[in-house]
């Protein structure tokens, strides 16, 4: 496929999946607003229409929650009951909960990484490049700034209370990496309770269940759900009561880009001196955290199991969070260079393209067709650009953005892809998948700050 076919089918994706202001993460699969996939599809979006662009983050932000989370999923009221699980009536009585939002917002008690203070800022930034719609986009983001600062706080205080500059989670949905190696040992652990009886409805939607989490995984999942449920969804009941618990590293390293834009952000709104001087501590503090999961052995950060207080060693994509975050101790980049470089990521020989994989194939548990256990998720190889281009690695940013569109140009959107056959697996025309699409090919020439 050309650049202008790719672009011209992406371009059809995100309009189909366009529900009228906000956009759903696939056709079928996924029928509702997701977070983080959301603020990925806002990026995507500045590059047709940055208007677009700000109602999908506005959208989203409607329904964050009074202590400033904003929700994993934001619940289609058209969609019909049987095409997700869980779906709003399993999430009912997390509307109960004293921080849920009131009225009729319909969502889960769960959060997902913070992506969204860097897109915010990236559409400012396409339309200043473009000489487009800058005041709309300048307007956009003193709005967005009070309700973007209150989600980092929400994340820097009662997401880490220990003030390490972690996120801890309480799931492994609010990872975005579900079924990821990174967390087996944690939830090998987790004894599950009573569950209700429930019908999983992902396996209606893609051809071979091996590409989806298992029944056991799931039944953890649905216990976790109970788990969170029944504290109310309140974070310091789950700090005692939640058999997972554990500080995320690629979420955290996330939440140190975006507390860069929200820095950016706070700029233009004007905000207080104390703002700013908030986030700057946010900041270093992230970084600290991140070079405390440095493992000199694998060449990776580690996620950190706070039941046990141990690291959880695994080789996954998520491990690259430090080069994620940015400038970290002087020879950590390229140490996580050489480790991207090397045989357990893009230097196997066998892979189709030389792209990052989800978790390693020298990682035991490896499943090249299975979700996170090994395909290659193109919004994750968009991440490690970004990360690279940021870190002045543009030759080998370059790369990577190659063979990601040769991998994209089947022109299927594939929420993810087998590493060694390139098969597009999972849902496709996943929203997110033709949002990245579409920054690659984009002609703006976007400021990349170190
Ligand atoms: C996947 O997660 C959902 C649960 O949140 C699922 O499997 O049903 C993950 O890939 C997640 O990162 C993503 O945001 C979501 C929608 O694309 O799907």
């Amino acid at each position: 496929m050309r650049p202008e076919d790719i672009i011209a089918r992406a371009v059809g994706v995100l309009r189909e999946n366009d529900m009228g202001g906000w956009t759903r993460a696939s056709p079928t699969l996924y029928p509702h607003q997701w977070s983080w996939d959301s603020a990925f599809i806002a990026i995507g979006l500045a590059h047709i229409d940055t208007g677009r662009a700000t109602g999908e983050i506005l959208s989203l932000l409607r329904h964050q929650w009074r202590n400033g989370k904003i929700p994993h999923i934001v619940f289609n009221p058209d969609a019909p009951a049987e095409s997700y699980f869980p779906g709003p009536e399993h999430w009912a009585s997390a509307a109960d909960s004293p921080d849920a939002p009131s009225g009729l917002s319909r969502t889960s008690g769960l959060c997902q990484p913070p992506v969204h203070a860097i897109a915010a800022l990236r559409i400012f930034h396409v339309a200043v490049a473009r000489g487009e719609g800058v005041a709309e986009a300048r307007e956009f983001l003193c709005e967005v700034y009070p309700k973007l600062l209150a989600w980092h706080r929400y994340l820097a205080t009662r997401r880490d209370p220990e003030e390490s500059g972690l996120v801890t989670i309480f799931h492994p949905w609010e990872s975005g990496t579900d079924n990821s190696p990174r967390w087996s040992a944690a939830l090998e652990r987790v004894e599950i309770g009573e569950i209700p009886e429930y019908e999983r409805q992902d396996l209606e939607h893609v051809p071979d269940p091996s590409e989806r989490p298992t029944g056991l995984e799931y039944d953890r999942f649905i216990w976790l759900v109970e788990v969170i449920k029944e504290a109310r969804c309140d974070d310091a009941v789950l700090y005692d009561t939640s058999p997972f618990l554990v500080k995320d590293a690629l979420a955290s390293a996330i939440l140190v880009r975006a507390n860069e834009a929200l820095l950016e952000i706070a700029k233009v709104a004007g905000a207080p001196e104390g703002d700013l001087a908030e986030i700057r501590t946010w900041i270093e503090r992230g970084r600290q955290g991140l070079d405390g999961c440095w493992d000199h052995e694998l060449g990776l950060c580690l996620d950190i199991d706070l039941r046990t207080g141990e690291p959880l060693r695994a080789r996954t994509i998520a491990g690259f969070a430090e080069l994620v975050a940015g400038p970290g101790k002087p020879d950590r980049l390229q140490a996580h260079i050489r480790t991207l470089d090397s045989h357990a990521f893009t230097g196997n020989p066998d892979l189709r393209w030389p792209l990052p994989p989800s978790t390693s194939p020298d990682q035991p548990g490896f499943q090249p067709r299975n979700y996170w256990r090994g395909p290659i998720w193109p919004v994750m190889t968009w991440l490690l650009w970004w990360s690279l281009k940021k870190a002045g690695e543009r030759k080998r940013a370059d790369r990577l953005k190659h063979y990601a569109l040769a991998q994209l140009s089947d022109g299927c959107f594939g929420e993810y892809y087998e590493p060694f056959t390139g098969e597009a697996l999972g849902s496709d025309d996943q929203s997110w998948t033709a949002a990245v699409a579409l920054d690659w090919l984009a002609e703006e020439e976007l400021p990349e700050k170190p």
